[in-house]
């Protein structure tokens, strides 16, 4: 008997959407053991970009309101701009429908708490797109945290590194607006690198004890070039390029922050983000040392993992591509690696599983672990305000 396919509604249409979307079309040729889904309706407010996107990104139907889109749809992803994902999935979860929400869980603690409390009532997956747990490299990089092979963890080290607002002209959008996005470099990048620490290590460190926080904002206003779209509607802003400038708005978030984190166990993580480390396009890196090893990841060099054994004398690049690593034999043989899209791939193929089988594997991130990152978020943002050590 075929099953009708889960109708996908999905509220968002630049790059996030793009990322997604070209999952869902991935699916059925490299996981055909994935429920069979249909782009049904993708949401946005602009309706000629929208109908451009739906057209590109194989959507049936568009909406400009998300509320049609609940009515009409079996899964509902929130790829938005960070102050609409409370209100749209809260209310799909209340209507029973299943949610991936892309990070950061919400702009504040208090929307985040009420997105982990609606889905704790939903019987239904609630998923939050931290799509770096799903590198395989880092999966491998898991088990052998797991099974002891670094012996006692002493220090995590993770930093996510940017340079694309290196530019004082460089446009304004959403993600530089405290009331929209919440904070900058610390929830946008921050987010990936505090969830992927607790992925790694967090059965082993325990939960922290206390952080301290220091967030630099460095341009504290951008431009907004007059063909840069809607900006309030989540437009990336354009590309400046020979468009005049409409207005200047503040820059009310981080341009970079830092943390020192003291885990219960005794170790200490540390921790960095900027949009202005010029030469660095999007280096998400995480290393961990323990009393018998060490190892060391970097996303543009995702197929790899540095390791150091105990004796060791130096690391070893370990290539992550044998059939028996997670996700891989789905796509080519040994060595024809992977990339940064095929994440999302295997993001969305576990979250789908989720939604049709009812079980959602214990790494797959939920709201639950969207929300305790905010919850740090949060710590970091007030020991900064504060200019000390801020227990949890
Ligand atoms: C922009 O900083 C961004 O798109 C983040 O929002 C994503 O989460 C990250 O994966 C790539 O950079």
């Amino acid at each position: 008997m075929t099953r009708e396919p889960l109708k996908i509604g999905v509220l968002g249409y630049r790059f996030m959407g793009k990322a997604h979307a070209n999952a869902l079309a991935r699916l059925p040729m490299f996981f055909p053991d994935a429920p069979d889904v249909e782009r049904h309706t993708l949401v946005g407010r602009d309706e000629g970009a929208l109908a451009d996107a739906a057209d590109r990104f194989g959507f049936a139907h568009t909406a400009t309101d998300w509320e049609d889109a609940l009515d009409e749809v079996d899964v509902f992803y929130n790829l938005g701009p960070n102050h609409v994902h409370a209100e749209p999935s809260i209310a799909a979860l209340e209507a029973g429908v299943p949610v991936l929400c892309e990070k950061p869980l919400a702009p504040t603690l208090d929307e985040a708490a009420a997105m982990r409390d609606a889905a704790a009532d939903a019987d239904v997956p609630a998923g939050t797109a931290f799509n770096y747990r799903f590198v395989p490299a880092l999966r491998y990089a898991k088990g052998l945290i797991e099974d002891g092979e670094l012996g006692e963890i002493r220090q995590v080290r993770g930093r996510y590194l940017q340079d694309w607002l290196a530019d004082p002209e460089a446009p304004w959008a959403w993600r530089m607006d405290a009331d929209m996005a919440g904070s900058g470099a610390l929830g946008d990048l921050g987010a990936h690198t505090i969830d992927l620490a607790s992925f790694l290590v967090g059965d082993e460190v325990g939960g922290i004890d206390r952080l301290s926080g220091h967030l630099q904002t460095f341009v504290d206003e951008r431009p907004v070039y007059e063909d840069g779209g809607d900006v309030d509607e989540g437009s990336e802003g354009g590309d400046g390029g020979d468009a005049a400038v409409a207005e200047y708005r503040d820059v009310t978030v981080d341009d970079a922050y830092s943390a020192q984190v003291a885990y219960e166990s005794g170790a200490i993580g540390t921790f960095e983000a900027t949009r202005f480390a010029t030469g660095h396009k999007n280096d998400h890196a995480i290393e961990v040392h323990g009393s018998k090893g060490s190892l060391k990841f970097s996303l543009e060099r995702l197929n790899e993992l540095e390791v150091l054994r105990d004796g060791d004398r130096g690391y070893q690049t370990v290539l992550v591509t044998d059939e028996t690593d997670p996700y891989v034999d789905r796509w080519w043989p040994p060595g024809h690696v992977i990339g940064w899209e095929h994440t999302f791939v295997h993001e969305n193929y576990e979250f789908l599983r989720s939604v049709s089988t009812g079980n959602i594997p214990d790494t797959f991130p939920t709201f639950e672990d969207g929300y305790e990152v905010q919850q740090i978020l949060e710590a970091i943002t007030e020991a900064d305000k504060r200019g000390e050590w801020v227990n949890l």
